[in-house]
Parts: C-alpha cells; structure tokens; sequence
C-alpha cells in the first residue's frame, strides 16, 4: 500500500493510482481506513473521494443544515438505468418530492400490514424449496435463495407480479441482468479513460434495455388487468392526481418515464440489500450457537411445535431478539456499504477540515459501525449491542445503515419486517449445518454478499 501523504488541508491521501481498484473496492477501502483512520482522499488517477468513518464526523455530514445526500460517480452511472427513480434522483429534480410524497404513505409502518400476506406466501414458498432440500440433503447457495425469496416479495408486494423464482433452476434474468448493470457501473469507476469501451457499454445497455422491458411487462400486466390496487406502490404511482402534490391540472402526478425509473428503482434496491443481509445473519447465526439458540427459542416460544405457523403480522414485532440479529448482521457488514453527503455551503469539518459548498463526503458505514463507540471488540458479532438499553444510550448517529435524513432508506420497516418473518421461520424450522467450514468472502457488486456459502440442512424435531 502506498506511504502516507498529507494534503495541505492536513488529510491524509492515499493514493491507489499505482496499484489500482480491486474487484473489491469497499474492502480495499476499509483497508485504507485502518491505516489512515477516519477522514481520508483515496486518490485513483485522476478521481478523488474523500471519506469520513468515526462517529464525530459522521455526526456532522448527518447534519441536514449543513449537508444534504450526494450523488457520486457510481450512481451516475447507476441513473443510466434507474433515471430520476427514488435512489439515484438529485435532490432539486422536482420528480423525487413528488414520488417522495406519493410513495411515503406505503412505507409507513401500519402498512407493512398490507404487504404481510404476500411476505408470508414468498416465505413458504423458500420453505417448500428447503424442504426438498432438507429430504435430499443437498446443500444449497443461501444468497441465491435470499434473492429469489426478496425478488419474488418486492416484486409481489409492490407490483402485484410473480417472478416465480423458485420455479427456475437459477435466479431470474432480471438479476443476472441487474448484477451485470451495478457491476458495471462499479468498474466504470476505474476504467481507463482513454481506452475503446465500445463493447462493454454495448452489453450494458443491452441490459438496461433488458431491465426495462421487464418494468414494461410489470406496468403492462397491471393495465391489462383493468384492476387499481391503491394499496400497492404501483396502483399508488398510477393513481395519484394533481391533488397529492402534483401537477396543478389535475393531471397524473408522476409521468410514466419516471413511473418506469421507479418500478426499476424499488425491483433493485428493494430485494437487492435485503438478500444481502439475511444471507449475511444466518452466516453469523450458523458461527454462533448461543445466539442461533436464543434465535430458536424466541420463535419456538411464538409458535410452539407447529408444523406450519401461521405467523401473524403482530408476531413479527415479538420477535425483538431475531431483529437484534438482523440489526446486528447490517452493523457489521451493511449491505449498501457507502452513502454520500454534499455540502450546502462552505464548512469546516471536525473544525479543521474545508469542505468547499457542492463537495461530496463519503460515509465509509463498515467502518463506522466500527468506531471506538461499539467498544473494544467491534469485530465480534454480539446482538445484545441492540437490547434496548444498549440502544438507547448510544448516539443515533453511530449506526447508518439505512442512510440518514430525508433520503435515507424509505423501505427500512419493509426489509425488517420481511427479513424478521424470514428468519424466525427458518430457525423454528430448520437445523443448519455449515457443511464446508465456510469462510466468510464477500463479493461486492455495489452491494455487499456472502460469496460460495452454502449449508445443508435437516427439519427440526419436537426434542431439538
Ligand atoms: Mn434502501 C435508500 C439501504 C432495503 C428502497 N437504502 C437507501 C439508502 C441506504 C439504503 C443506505 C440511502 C442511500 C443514499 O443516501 O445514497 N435499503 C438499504 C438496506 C436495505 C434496504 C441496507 C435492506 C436491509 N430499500 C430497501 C427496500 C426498499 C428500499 C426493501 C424498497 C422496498 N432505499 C430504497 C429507496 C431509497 C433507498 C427507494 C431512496 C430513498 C430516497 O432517496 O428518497
């Protein structure tokens, strides 16, 4: 790694132009934090990103007055296939308050209760998969399970559409297509400028392209059907009229490019980190017995010997110990790694530190989640760190992984409430074997996942 060099601001810069970006950048990253701590430039060719991990600085770039959410050269790269959807919009594209406003009533918490039945059957359908495999004893890839358990639930609980992934020998090509488009936009990053990249950007928008005739099949499907559904997010973008903060003749709120942006929008970022992130606590809970046992006992205490529960929606909020694994899981490894943060105006940062005003801050979350605030042993996996004192006497500031402020993640309660059911019903259900030792690997394709875990499983007896 490169020696250390000192800006004249006085942050240190490390620069990687010599040794280049990895196919694991947030890793390398990390890396870089451990040597330069917590305010760094990594400095690649000619691009520059300035990053911020302890808690301190985080605290101010949260700040709303004097920061707001950046958009960085990834997801410009992300907007050549997901627009001025929710997640890639600037701030000032009238489009993202008018979705903003459209869209938060199906986020609020009461209205997971709405999406609770299709959550349920996607969950029985991964636990019919299970059950073959637990009378086969074959293992299986847990992160491409939790895709198709995450895709199959966005999918039908925002759309109303099947992507029947557990029918198929692989994942939809929907996420073969996607996974393609996030990397690329990722190795976009660190290409050379002035080599020919023709082919590469040909392919990628064969994909994007590919993406969006899935989001037409999406809308189409809805039109045919003659149906409204004003409770899901598709029948909320269809609806909504001049009066919900539109457009002043009464005309539809969203135009149906952006309706586009937005269904391509919430297909990728509402399956995509969740998949991550379930995949990663049942990795955590299969290297800790203890918490994989109070993990069992909280479902077992809900649902008892049956066979097949029922879960209800307020089940899900029983279950506060499976939520600190979940909790506990993102802490460690969040699965949507980096979030940015633009300055309003010039600032000083940690007091020493210029900013000047547009100027991007990168929130480096896995090393955050490591400050000195999570104690002496930030690497161990220790779910009691969200018991609800523990929580509450911690800064709010010390834990990001959904983002913060008024863009942060508007689909939290519904990957906790999705992740939760999940988990509990697997533990109840299932004894896992870690058949391979597995050692944790992650494979970043923006977002982070357990790579080549897999685990074989038997179905719990009354006396385990
Ligand atoms: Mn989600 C924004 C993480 C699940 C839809 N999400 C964000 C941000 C983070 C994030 C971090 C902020 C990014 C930024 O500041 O640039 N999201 C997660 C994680 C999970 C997750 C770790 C699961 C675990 N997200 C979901 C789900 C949905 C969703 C599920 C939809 C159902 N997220 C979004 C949208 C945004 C977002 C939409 C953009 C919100 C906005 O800017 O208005």
């Amino acid at each position: 790694l490169p020696a250390d060099e000192r800006a004249a601001d006085g942050i240190p810069v490390a620069d990687i132009s010599a040794t280049g970006l990895t196919a694991t950048p947030l890793q390398q990253t990390m890396d870089l934090a451990r040597i330069h701590g917590p305010v760094f430039r990594r400095r690649f060719g000619h691009r520059e990103t300035l990053f911020v991990s302890s808690l301190d600085l985080v605290t101010e770039v949260a700040d709303e007055q004097r920061f707001a959410k950046g958009v960085p050269a990834v997801l410009e790269y992300v907007r050549e296939f997901a627009g001025d959807g929710l997640f890639t919009a600037y701030n000032d594209e009238p489009n993202w308050a008018r979705a903003h406003a459209v869209l938060m009533p199906a986020f609020a918490l009461g209205s997971m209760r709405t999406y609770h039945p299709a959550m349920l059957k996607v969950a029985r359908r991964f636990m019919a998969s299970w059950d073959r495999r637990a009378a086969d004893g074959t293992a299986l890839d847990v992160a491409d399970d939790m895709t198709r358990m995450t895709l199959d639930t966005i999918g039908l609980a925002g759309f109303g559409f099947d992507f029947e992934s557990f029918a198929r020998e692989s994942v939809h090509p929907f996420v073969e297509a996607m996974v393609r488009c996030l990397q690329g936009s990722m190795k976009k990053f660190s290409r050379d400028p002035d080599a020919d990249h023709t082919a590469e950007d040909a392919a990628l928008r064969a994909d994007a392209d590919y993406l969006a005739s899935v989001v037409d099949e999406v809308i189409a499907a809805r039109t045919a059907s003659g149906e409204t559904h004003e409770d899901d997010l598709l029948g909320l973008m269809l609806g909504a009229r001049a009066q919900d903060g539109g457009a002043a003749d009464g005309g539809p709120t969203l135009d149906l490019a952006n309706i586009r942006n937005q269904v391509i929008t919430f297909l990728i970022a509402g399956h995509e980190t969740t998949s991550g992130a379930l995949s990663f606590a049942l990795y955590h809970l299969l290297k800790d017995p203890a918490a994989l046992r109070m993990a069992q006992r909280e479902a077992d205490a809900l649902w008892g010997d049956t066979v097949d529960p029922d879960p209800s929606f307020e089940d899900i909020g029983r279950l506060p110990f499976t939520r600190q694994v979940l909790n506990e899981a993102l802490r460690l490894w969040p699965t949507a790694a980096t979030f940015s943060r633009q300055a309003r105006a010039d600032t000083l940062l940690g007091g020493r530190y210029p900013v000047r005003a547009g100027q991007l801050v990168s929130v480096l979350t896995p090393m955050l989640h490591r400050d000195p605030v999570w104690g002496d042993n930030p690497e161990l996996f220790d779910p009691a760190r969200f018991g609800p004192e523990a929580e509450a006497a911690r800064s709010p500031h010390a834990y990001k992984p959904f983002g913060t402020g008024e863009r942060a993640c508007i689909g939290r309660q519904f990957a906790l409430h999705e992740a939760t059911m999940l988990l509990a019903l697997l533990v109840h259900r299932y004894r896992l074997t870690d058949h391979t030792d597995y050692r944790l690997r992650i494979k970043e394709t923006l977002t982070l996942k357990p790579e080549g875990f897999t685990l074989t499983l038997t179905r719990r007896g009354p006396a385990d």
